[in-house]
């Protein structure tokens, strides 16, 4: 159904609609009728398998995605997987897939191209109106290609010429902080590296990144408790945990190897503790992917003990009320505290005392949506537990108390010593494959001095210090024209993104967008006055240099550092490496530069040793990312050491927020769906939550939908009211009975991205409050 909707001015914003007329969605679309069932299959195992099934089927793949999946996450000569960053099993367990990997995997590996006689018979207007599954399903980029006003198509561009237009684009611009340089968590290591090395000796901060929609809360958080910005469990741990929370995270469709990890924990006899307004289906039983026999007989393994449902926003109320219950037990049971631990390693402790003993449990049981009685029941199962890891992904995040609520999940699991020791810590689920990696390696909008001191040293250059753009800073500068050259290393920032009439509006204004891509996507037609698209390599192929086959590495959210090597042909013969098109662009942009860009790329070992005298942690990466299962790199507060001004693990006392909408509002969320990978959208399905044939979809809870007056499968229009009170409306979305707290609601990113305001982000990270939107939901005007 690739027609543009006539109804929106903008036609390249097609999930907004207007009144009377409903918004497509970013899917296939579909003219059969939306279903929802409320039979909740096990996840995972044979579900999964037929649906992968279809995957490859579709994509003619058959063979070549059998041949990729057996090399995928091999310890030493695969690629890693370019899902999620969940760690591979390296317990002998040599075959870790999932079904949204295999997806992904195939998807990069279709042999459909978009060449240039595609471009030639199609404007760039006649492309915007279609829907972003057809811009993706052409298949892959083979050419660089510049825009070209006059005719409204790209063209084909040398890419010598295309580096060409970037460095006259940059060396133009009167101040450096004139160009912004994005990233989405794929780049590789190596490629990152050399990415902000470019940014830096241009002289700018401007790297915002995916990460400052994603877990920018959790870094912050865990920097100013712990002295890290990362998690301190690693996948040990979980095999080891006796109770594991698993806070705001759709682990069935977004980390599904996470499964194994939970079917494991509950073979052993763990807790498992789900926290989430929705029951998602990891939190019932799932058939482990690899386990054929359990396959053949459909056994099922459960991998939930307890769920609760907090409102939207809850959870920080959530965990103060249990921390409130250990206090009150601690008098007559010693075991709900561990003194020992809190008098030897934390600071602020008395402070944390008070915060929870004043806290009255009408705001802890009103803020949280969760009766006392829940409360205490959880609190129970966490005393009672001698090992315990928390871990939350986007449910958290997105908010705008993240960082208070991700500070509070680390007080508990200080007051009972559950961090430096087996089977304990704090675990961010991270999202693409190497956002850690990106952070690691130097994708930071604010670096510290020590890490620029570094990079001075190593590299010869003099990087800048003043702090640079996030992703919605980015936004801003675009429309301020401050920023005008934009470089998106991946990612699909126009799509991925809030608030697109702002954004599109904020992109078309710069004089050059380049985007460096694997395939067609929304970013490619919401451009500047110039634009290139530069066509790169993906995971799964082969990266030939002069020196010979390369590998890149990653880091998964536990802190593990691997290699990869990619083994599939590249989709054609032009395209380049990400490392290749980062060193042609820098070089262009600084012709006097003294890096050695080209030695660079010749053989990646060279970045790795420039990177071993940069990055903490690296030392000696060449011989240890080559060691089997790569490396872990090491993290101070795992061994209670804290890099925090009190040399101690800090408690923190976040007054509880108001997270209720007001009276006659609802409070809405954005997420995924199973058949989806951020932007890129497979189907029109979401298995696990029962949807078949509808995106344009809002999740209410059966009360709410009858006070409203709104049948069920009813046409509703949403309307969201931002903190400066301006309204953003999308028409003719479907609504559909779910298990939701009253007063809450559930959507699909990207296309309710129309809702989500440039300006609400959270005070305390920049994070956009994707989970967290003022709507109202009423029955569609006709
Ligand atoms: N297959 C697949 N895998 C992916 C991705 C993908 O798109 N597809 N994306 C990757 C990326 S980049 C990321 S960041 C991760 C995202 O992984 P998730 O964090 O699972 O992403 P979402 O689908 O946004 O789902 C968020 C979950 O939070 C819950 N939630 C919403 N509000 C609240 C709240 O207030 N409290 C709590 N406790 N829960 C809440 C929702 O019900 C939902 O289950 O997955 C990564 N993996
Ligand atoms: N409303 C709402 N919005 C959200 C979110 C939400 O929960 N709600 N989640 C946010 C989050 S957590 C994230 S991470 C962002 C995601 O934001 P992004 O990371 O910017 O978006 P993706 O959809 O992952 O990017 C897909 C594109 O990446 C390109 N690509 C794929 N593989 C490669 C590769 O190997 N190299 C290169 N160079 N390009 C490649 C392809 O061209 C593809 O079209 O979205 C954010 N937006
Ligand atoms: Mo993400």
């Amino acid at each position: 159904m690739d027609t543009p909707n006539p109804a929106t001015p903008d036609i390249a914003i097609r999930s907004q609609g207007a009144p009377g007329v409903p918004a497509l969605s970013c899917g296939p679309g579909s003219d059969k009728k939306p279903k929802q069932k409320d039979d909740h299959h096990p996840s995972a195992g044979w579900g999964a398998a037929r649906s992968v099934g279809k995957v490859l089927f579709s994509s003619k793949e058959v063979l070549a995605g059998t041949r990729a999946m057996l090399t995928m996450n091999h310890e030493q000569s695969g690629f890693d997987c370019p899902g999620c960053a969940w760690p591979d099993d390296r317990n002998g367990l040599h075959l870790d897939l999932c079904e949204n990997g295999i997806k992904h995997v195939t998807w990069e590996m279709t042999s459909k191209r978009v060449d240039r006689d595609f471009f030639a018979q199609h404007t760039v207007t006649e492309l915007a109106g279609w829907s972003d599954f057809a811009l993706e399903d052409q298949g892959r980029l083979t050419e660089p290609m510049v825009y070209d006003p006059a005719t409204d198509k790209y063209l084909p561009i040398d890419w010598d010429d295309a580096f060409e237009m970037v460095g006259t684009a940059m060396r133009a611009l009167p101040d450096p902080n004139g160009a912004a340089f994005y990233t989405s968590g794929r780049l590789s290591n190596e490629a990152t590296f050399l990415y902000q090395l470019w940014a830096r000796e241009f002289g700018t901060n401007n790297l915002p990144d995916c990460s400052n929609m994603c877990h920018e809360a959790s870094g912050r958080a865990l920097q100013a408790a712990l002295g890290t910005g990362k998690g301190t469990a690693d996948i040990d741990d979980w095999n080891e945990a006796e109770t594991l929370f698993v806070m705001g995270v759709n682990a069935a469709s977004n980390a599904p190897r996470m499964l194994t990890a939970l079917a494991e924990a509950h073979r052993r006899g763990a807790h498992i503790v789900h926290v989430n307004p929705l029951v998602e289906a990891a939190s019932r039983r799932t058939i482990v992917p690899h386990e054929f026999a359990a396959m053949a007989t459909f056994h099922a393994t459960e991998t939930g003990t307890f769920d609760v449902q907090p409102r939207i926003g809850g959870d920080l109320a959530l965990l103060r009320g249990i921390a409130k219950v250990l206090f009150e037990t601690y008098p007559t049971d010693p075991s709900a505290i561990d003194m020992d631990f809190v008098e030897q390693n934390t600071s602020g402790f008395e402070a944390y005392r008070n915060c929870c003993v004043s806290e009255s449990w009408a705001d802890i049981v009103h803020q949280s949506g969760v009766d006392e009685a829940t409360i205490r029941e959880v609190a129970e199962i966490y005393r009672r537990s001698n090992k315990s890891i928390i871990s939350w992904c986007l449910g958290l995040t997105q908010q705008e108390h993240a960082v208070d609520t991700v500070r509070e999940i680390v007080n508990l699991l200080l007051l009972k010593g559950n961090i430096g020791r087996p089977g304990t810590g704090p675990s961010p689920v991270r999202g693409h494959s190497n956002v850690q990696g990106n952070r690691t390696c130097g994708i930071d909008h604010r670096p510290t001095p020590q890490f620029l001191d570094a990079l001075a040293e190593a590299c010869h250059i003099d990087p800048p210090r003043a702090h640079g753009l996030d992703t919605v800073g980015t936004i801003e500068g675009m429309h301020k024209q401050a920023v005008s050259v934009f470089v998106g290393m991946g990612g699909n920032f126009a799509l991925a993104t809030p608030d697109p009439a702002y954004t599109f509006e904020a992109l078309r204004k710069c004089a050059l967008t380049v985007q460096v891509s694997t395939k067609l996507n929304r970013s490619h037609l919401v451009h500047g006055r110039a634009a290139l698209i530069l066509p790169c390599i993906g995971r799964t192929e082969r990266d030939e240099q002069r020196t010979g086959l390369q590998s890149v590495s990653v880091e998964d959210a536990m802190s593990r550092v691997h290699l990869s090597k990619g083994s599939k042909r590249p989709p054609s013969r032009h395209v380049k490496s990400e490392p290749a098109i980062i060193a042609g662009l820098a070089r262009a942009t600084l012709p006097g530069s003294d890096t050695a860009w080209e030695d660079y790329v010749d053989n990646y070992d060279r970045i790795r040793d420039v990177m071993a005298r940069v990055i903490s942690g690296f030392e000696d990466f060449n011989l240890r990312v080559r060691e089997r299962n790569g490396f872990r790199i090491a993290q101070p507060a795992r061994e209670l050491r804290f890099l925090t001004p009190s040399e101690r693990a800090e408690f923190s006392t976040a007054a509880l927020g108001d997270v209720l909408p007001p009276s006659g509002y609802m409070m809405l969320g954005t997420m995924r769906s199973h058949d989806q990978w951020n932007t890129t959208v497979y189907s029109d399905n979401d298995r696990y939550r029962g949807v078949k044939n509808l995106r344009t979809l809002v999740l209410m809870n059966r009360r709410d939908l009858e006070r409203m007056g709104i049948p069920e499968f009813g046409a509703v229009d949403i309307t969201s009211f931002a903190k400066d009170g301006t309204t953003r409306q999308v028409y003719g979305y479907t609504a559909i009975a779910y298990d939701i707290p009253e007063g809450n609601a559930a959507g699909y990113m990207p296309e309710l991205n129309v809702l989500c305001p440039i300006g609400d982000f959270s005070e305390q990270s920049n994070q956009p409050l994707m989970k967290h939107l003022t709507v109202k939901i009423v029955a569609a005007r006709r």
